[in-house]
């Protein structure tokens, strides 16, 4: 129960609060969707209808209050509720007929949910395999287990007075309707049931907002999506650590590709140097100098050295073979 109840007003009123999730204390989905939910059953005994089981009335003497669902001698019979959507249920209460233990039309009952027509029935309750007797109302408790068909069925006659059915919380880390919705808190904690707020106002590395639910931007990572990586190429960053798959982008270094590189260096990693004239340095992507190059230094980078250059420019042009000339071309 996670509802806590703090004192009476008027010796009747009694004041509830919700501590975690937000839903009313002890929300019965049978009253809540009363219009909504559809019900049907195997076989109509007597005028003891499907809808006589959600009428908000226990009995327990259906003969009297003519408030219980039976059906009639099968093999199999059954009655099942559709609440039209999936809900997260913590418990449902099931009424028997009075006399229950003469007639026996519940005992021995299975409780199957599933939460779509698709799925096949999944058992969650077998009352054949229980020990306890003598028992008129039936409490099965379902872990917020997220269904929207229960069905009970047992061998021969199955007749119900009442079937509560008590809404619980999402799964941790699920919110909203059918707990379609994710939401990413620090440390795993809950969130709440339908806005997602985090019961702390921490998110996990690399997510935002109120429910935490939203992802940080391409080249965003870190707590409140505050760094930013640069990463080579159309790839980005881990969210959380910021780790890029591959190079960083030029311009840039370090582990999370978000370094500038020093004045000087440029390039993928930041391994190559240009001399730029002055003050000046080249840009940190292309290496373009913004005006001349250092004294003696040349090239588009300003990072070819002038002597080497010379070298590496001093071309045989050719050989005359026949004349036996060499001409040796220095170009300056
Ligand atoms: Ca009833």
């Amino acid at each position: 129960m996670r509802e806590r109840c703090f004192g009476k007003i008027f010796n009747y009123v009694i004041l509830c609060m919700s501590l975690v999730s937000g839903k009313d204390a002890d929300t019965n989905l049978i009253t809540k969707l009363e219009g909504v939910l559809k019900t049907n059953m195997s076989s109509v005994a007597f005028n003891w209808t499907s809808e006589n089981a959600v009428d908000g009335n226990v009995g327990p003497d259906p003969e009297q209050c003519l408030c219980c669902s039976g059906t009639t001698y099968n093999t199999i019979s059954w009655w099942t509720v559709d609440l039209g959507k999936k809900y997260p249920i913590e418990k449902a209460t099931i009424y028997s007929r009075e006399t229950e233990n003469k007639f026996g039309q519940l005992q021995g009952f299975q409780l199957f949910l599933r939460n779509s027509s698709e799925q096949t029935n999944q058992l969650y309750y077998d009352d054949s395999t229980t020990t306890e007797t003598n028992t008129s109302v039936f409490d099965i408790f379902l872990s917020n287990v997220l269904a929207r068909y229960l069905t009970i069925q047992k061998a021969g006659i199955l007749t119900i007075c009442e079937i509560e059915v008590f809404e619980g919380d999402c799964m941790i880390g699920t919110f909203g309707e059918e707990c379609s919705k994710q939401c990413h808190c620090a440390d795993n904690r809950i969130c709440d049931r339908f806005t997602g707020q985090c019961s702390t106002p921490v998110c996990k590395i690399g997510w935002i907002g109120t429910a935490c639910d939203t992802k940080c931007e391409v080249d965003a990572f870190g707590e409140n999506c505050g760094e930013k990586c640069y990463c080579a190429g159309n790839t980005t960053c881990t969210i959380d650590y910021g780790i890029c798959p591959d190079n960083c982008r030029k311009g840039y270094f370090g582990t999370h590709c978000n370094k500038v590189c020093p004045d000087g260096a440029f390039g993928t990693n930041c391994n190559d140097k240009c001399f730029c004239d002055g003050n000046g340095t080249c840009s940190k992507d292309e290496g373009i100098c913004p005006g001349a190059c250092l004294a003696g230094y040349m090239g588009v980078h300003c990072n070819i050295a002038e002597k080497e250059d010379k070298l590496n420019l001093l071309l045989v042009i050719g050989v005359s073979a026949g004349g036996g000339v060499l001409v040796i071309v220095a170009i300056v």
